[in-house]
């Protein structure tokens, strides 16, 4: 059997790709205002653990989305850099995989982009937590890998966004109990004799997926901001270059449509891209598994869910890239690439 599968887009009617314009997305590498009084700016680095809403949050806030996200943890694997310019202030967010106990080097890599994103580039650090659950022992971890970093450097600014408040059907009193519960993981940081510790660590209560509490948190944010010129030109959103997104793009919809170790098993990598006219690009991509069983699942019966995941990803694509998307996608098979550094420096996860 030949080691790749073609997949053929002309049997599925071409959709509109949605209107982003791609300069907005990307920005023109102009526009760089001079610095202004009053005006803030400084990184956010969102953290917590997997499948909290990080990357949710993120798109919540740019009003448009950057992050590929997913109701399976451990969808983002990369820093996913973010940016919201305001009229007195350029808040960088930078999203994060969820910090996890890593069982492959791949995951290693992406707690380690995490607590580096922390500890290197941040000015305030907004922990992300699920409002609905008491703290689970990866959050414990989290609490612990911030105590460790604290002994090695000061530590941003940090906060706590009990987000997914939409899903918060209890009492108020039972809100301040939970805010208790994770405070009391840090409570090192509020040592009194530590210079670099807080005097109180602020608990915001928001919904990436609804916005609620989400402009009084980014009122705080920028309060807590050092002053600052815009370090990015005001019309650029991200610096995340097209193909990553596409990949990403097909990545998500992997995601969606495929199940258990499947999902996390996956990699995208862009082949070929020709500007074929105006309206029309082609992109050739070839989509990653581990083993050769996987391969079977991600073809499906006679192709049927490579052609599912092309569709999904195609509408995505082609808003990116702002014209219509011939897009192809090939199945190979790269025998446990998560476990291999070579391997995941080929596909773009370098530490
Ligand atoms: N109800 C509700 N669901 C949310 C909210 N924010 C995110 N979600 C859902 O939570 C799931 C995970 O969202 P992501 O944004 O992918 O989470 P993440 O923290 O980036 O996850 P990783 O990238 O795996 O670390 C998705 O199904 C989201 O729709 C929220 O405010 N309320
Ligand atoms: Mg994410």
């Amino acid at each position: 059997m030949s080691e790749e599968h073609r997949f053929d887009p002309s049997e599925f009617e071409m959709v509109e790709g949605r209107a982003i314009d791609v300069v907005e997305f990307f920005g023109e590498g102009g526009n760089i205002a001079p610095p202004r009084e009053d005006h803030r700016s400084g990184y956010v680095a969102v953290i917590g653990r997997p499948n909290v809403g990080k990357s949710t949050f993120l798109n919540r806030v740019l009003g448009q989305k950057i992050a590929i996200v997913s109701n399976k943890p451990q969808t983002t694997r990369d820093q996913i850099l973010g940016i919201l310019t305001l009229e007195n202030a350029q808040l960088v967010f930078l999203d994060t995989p969820g910090i996890h106990n890593p069982k492959n080097k791949l995951g290693k890599r992406m707690v380690q982009v995490a607590e580096e994103t922390v500890a290197r580039d941040a000015d305030v650090a907004l922990w992300l937590v699920d409002v609905n659950t008491a703290p689970t022992n990866e959050d414990r971890m989290i609490a612990e890998r911030l105590r460790v970093l604290h002994g090695i450097t000061p530590l941003p600014l940090l906060l706590i966004g009990f987000n997914k408040i939409d899903e918060w059907h209890k009492s108020d009193d039972l809100l301040q109990q939970r805010a208790a519960e994770y405070r009391a993981l840090l409570d090192w940081l509020m040592d009194e004799d530590d210079e670099d510790g807080q005097e109180e660590i602020p608990i915001y209560p928001i919904s990436a997926v609804t916005g609620l509490g989400i402009d009084d948190l980014l009122l705080d944010i920028r309060e807590f901001m050092p002053d600052g010129p815009d370090y990015y030109p005001t019309d650029q959103v991200t610096n995340l270059n097209l193909r990553f997104l596409v990949t990403e793009a097909i990545r998500e919809q992997a995601l969606n449509l495929l199940h258990q170790e499947v999902p996390h098993s996956i990699a995208v990598a862009v082949t070929d891209w020709e500007e074929r006219d105006e309206t029309m690009t082609y992109i050739a991509a070839t989509v990653y598994v581990e083993r050769h069983s996987q391969k079977g699942i991600v073809l499906g019966q006679k192709g049927s869910m490579i052609k599912q995941i092309g569709k999904g990803a195609r509408p995505q694509i082609e808003a990116l890239v702002g014209t219509k998307v011939y897009l192809e996608l090939w199945v190979k098979v790269l025998e446990k690439w998560r476990a291999k550094e070579n391997l995941l420096n080929r596909l773009g996860y370098n530490g």
